[in-house]
């Protein structure tokens, strides 16, 4: 029996998924096996993964920029070398989720075009300038921080090359994430400026870093079926739940204030409420109104153009080899 009708709601007209192919798939996910890159699935399962694990490897290369920014001007060099460290990991988060999004079938050229193009997302959070050194704190402690909230479930993604990447990048996460914090507290335990300062970048972070994890469940076009294929194990707002109830204690420890006037235990709840949050200047900065997309993307691009010169001698090098090769056979 064959579920076309179905297939065509996913998105592509010519797959032939019969019915039982796709409760077969089901019943793997329910089980809790891991589905490999050469095992049968759903193509829209496939779509699903390439949009999410293409998106989360731009943001992790993006990500680079706003603390890049500010590797030169560390204050020490003992913050110098671990800046360094942090952006060099991200760099490589991007590289491990790019190989885990081409087991998929996608090659990095396309996503890279997909990138530049604006046709792939990457996370809003980055198209907000770094001012001051205290914006690299609140970068580690609050950014890494959702980060890990929301890639923590992602190690038990039921795609196996994802999932398996997640625990390296959750590992690196957490250090990032302590680093973050710790400057946060040599800022906010020293001198009246430097705790104004603190404060000043926790005041612009907050609200980026709550809405990272996407918009409200009932605005959530992919969650449901995400979380059926076990990609997603929560939705958005109990993820940003969970990270608000991690981090107000936080800031509270470091004598700062969180930016919202509603944010309140709420003892019934046991969990702390927020105010309303902005979700027209969400999708703005989505979209590419945000303060440093142009920037953003204008990097990559120059990055894009100042290395075409080195894949094209690598290709002509293996060329020439291969023909060599050949020739000696
Ligand atoms: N920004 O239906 P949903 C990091 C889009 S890595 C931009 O809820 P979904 C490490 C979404 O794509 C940070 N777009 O979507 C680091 C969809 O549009 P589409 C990245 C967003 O996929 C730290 C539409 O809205 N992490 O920080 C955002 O079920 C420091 C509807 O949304 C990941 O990518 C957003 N914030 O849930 C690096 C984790 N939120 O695609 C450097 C993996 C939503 O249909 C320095 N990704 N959209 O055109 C995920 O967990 C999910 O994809 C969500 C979104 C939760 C991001």
């Amino acid at each position: 029996m064959y579920a076309q009708g179905l297939i065509n709601a996913s998105g592509d007209p010519n797959a032939a998924e019969t019915t039982e192919q796709l409760a077969r798939f089901q019943a793997r996910i329910d089980a809790e096996e891991k589905i490999e890159a050469r095992d049968w699935m759903p193509a829209a399962y496939r779509k699903t993964l390439i949009r999410q694990i293409s998106q989360h490897a731009h943001s992790e290369i993006i990500g680079m920029q706003p603390e890049g920014n500010w590797v030169t001007r560390a204050p020490s060099l003992r913050r110098k070398a671990s800046l360094l460290a942090k952006v060099q990991d991200e760099g490589g988060h991007g590289l491990y989720l790019y190989a885990a999004a081409e087991t998929l079938g996608i090659s990095r050229e396309e996503m890279q075009d997909q990138l530049l193009s604006g046709a792939a997302k990457y996370s809003s959070i980055f198209n907000y300038p770094t001012l001051t050194w205290a914006d690299i704190g609140a970068i580690g402690w609050l950014v890494d921080g959702a980060a890990i909230m929301n890639q923590i479930p992602l190690c038990r993604c039921s795609y196996g090359p994802y999932a398996r990447a997640m625990v390296r990048v959750c590992k690196e996460e957490s250090f990032h994430q302590r680093q973050g914090y710790e400057i946060m507290t040599t800022l906010a335990q020293g001198a009246p400026a430097q705790k104004a300062m603190a404060q000043d970048a926790l005041n612009r972070w907050w609200t980026p870093s709550v809405m990272m994890f996407g918009p409200p469940d009932t605005d959530s076009v992919h969650s449901d079926q995400s979380m059926t294929w076990k990609i997603k194990r929560f939705t958005n707002d109990a993820l940003r739940q969970r990270f608000v109830d991690a981090t107000v204690p936080q800031a509270d420890y470091l004598g700062l204030t969180v930016p919202d006037p509603d944010c309140k235990w709420n003892d019934a709840a046991q969990h702390y409420d927020i105010g309303p949050l902005d979700w027209n200047d969400f999708w703005k900065v989505v979209k590419g109104g945000g303060p440093m997309n142009r920037q953003r993307i204008a990097a990559r691009q120059k990055a894009d153009d100042d290395g075409a010169w080195v894949r094209e001698a690598a290709l002509a090098y293996a060329a020439k080899r291969s023909a060599l090769m050949e020739a000696a056979e």
